[in-house]
């Protein structure tokens, strides 16, 4: 009796992930070309621009070469493993120049697997920090590096690894050397699926002040990390869930409190804020079918999609209410799989985990459709 009880719970288990699993799996879903005006890619991106960090001046690095094969091997494009891991430099004020590889500092070696980053900026000095999650061979490490800009060169100022770092995926500055680190899971290897289907809260977010780390938030599915202007509000991506956290933080002790969860309606990626608007933006997936057919031969293109959340509420809680946006689709040939978005004056760059990059004018008024 006991056992058919259980056996009957574990069906009833069994039935509700696979629902809600095939919801979010977005196997129906068609990705629409819908651009803001002309776009282009930009040269020479070819192997990923995952993840988008701009300086106010209009500079952008774009992180490139992401081995996805990490996750599972064998569910991955054999030519993945041979992506070379670089960082590129793109300035928004010369639109029509190609991105340029930013020389690295010798001690990251010849193995690089950039993921999520972030950028920090000295106030008075001006000095530019990138924040890089870089997958080495042996640990997960977040390398905080010194951009300098005669040389157009990295030097580094720290490589942070810590055994809170399980699964990093990307990384929010606070500081010239603290930070948020998102892990997007806890299981390594092709295993860490089944968190995901068994809606294990493994992921976590952890809290490095410089010195120690702790965690400050666990659940399932987690992925990028953005801060408002001012620090008083993180956002978390959860694509599984299509939906970004938001959270109020402690300056002091660093922890954070759910304010508000958002749905955006597709497998949102990385975060970016508009700091002019307080405008959440990110690069989404539609499908996550065709992504993981992308992934499994770079050829087959996965649709993109960019969305944007305009809030509308006081300042204390600016999303109590919004407007949700679509500014860019693409059916996946000029942009496959978009995972980043960056805007600086009417301009969009658009990142993607294995693919090309997009440069986009925007023609159309921010405050119509668009
Ligand atoms: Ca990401």
């Amino acid at each position: 009796m006991i056992f058919k009880a259980f056996g009957f719970l574990l069906l009833v288990f069994a039935i509700q992930r696979l629902w809600k699993i095939s919801l979010k799996m977005g196997v129906y879903k068609k990705g629409f070309i819908h651009h803001p005006g002309p776009c282009r890619n930009v040269l020479p991106i070819e192997t990923g621009s995952e993840d988008i960090a701009l300086a106010a001046n209009g500079i952008a690095f774009i992180s490139s070469g992401l081995k996805v094969g990490r996750y599972c091997e064998p569910s991955c494009d054999p030519r993945i493993s041979e992506y070379v891991g670089r960082i590129y430099k793109f300035d928004f004020n010369m639109p029509n120049e190609d991105a340029v590889a930013v020389n690295l500092p010798d001690e990251l070696g010849e193995y690089f697997s950039p993921h999520g980053m972030d950028l920090w900026q000295d106030p008075d000095s001006g000095e530019i920090r990138l924040f890089v999650v870089n997958h080495r061979l042996e640990e997960e490490a977040v390398e905080i590096l010194k951009y300098n800009q005669k040389s157009n060169s990295f030097s580094l100022v720290k490589s942070v690894r810590h055994e809170l770092f399980t699964s990093v995926n990307d990384v929010v500055a606070v500081g010239p050397d603290s930070f948020y680190a998102a892990n997007d899971a806890y299981i390594t290897g092709c295993w860490r699926m089944m968190e995901a289907v068994l809606g294990l809260p493994w992921c976590t977010v952890v809290y490095y002040d410089g010195e120690t780390a702790k965690i400050v938030e666990k659940g399932e599915g987690f992925n990028s990390l953005a801060i408002s202007k001012g620090g008083r509000f993180v956002f978390l991506s959860v694509p599984f869930d299509q939906q970004v956290n938001i959270y109020k933080r402690d300056q002091k002790d660093g922890s954070l409190k759910l304010t508000r969860s958002i749905e955006v309606g597709c497998m949102i990626d990385n975060v970016f804020i508009d700091h002019t608007t307080g405008d959440v933006w990110s690069g989404c997936h539609l499908s996550s079918n065709l992504f993981g057919q992308h992934v499994a031969d770079i050829d087959m293109k996965a649709p993109s999609q960019v969305i944007r959340v305009h809030p509308k509420g006081p300042a204390d809680d600016p999303f109590s209410t919004y407007q949700l946006f679509s500014p860019f689709g693409d059916d996946g040939e000029l942009v496959s799989a978009s995972s980043s978005v960056a805007l600086y004056k009417n301009k969009i760059l658009i990142g993607t985990v294995l693919h090309k990059a997009a440069f986009c004018e925007i023609a159309m008024k921010a405050s119509s459709t668009f």
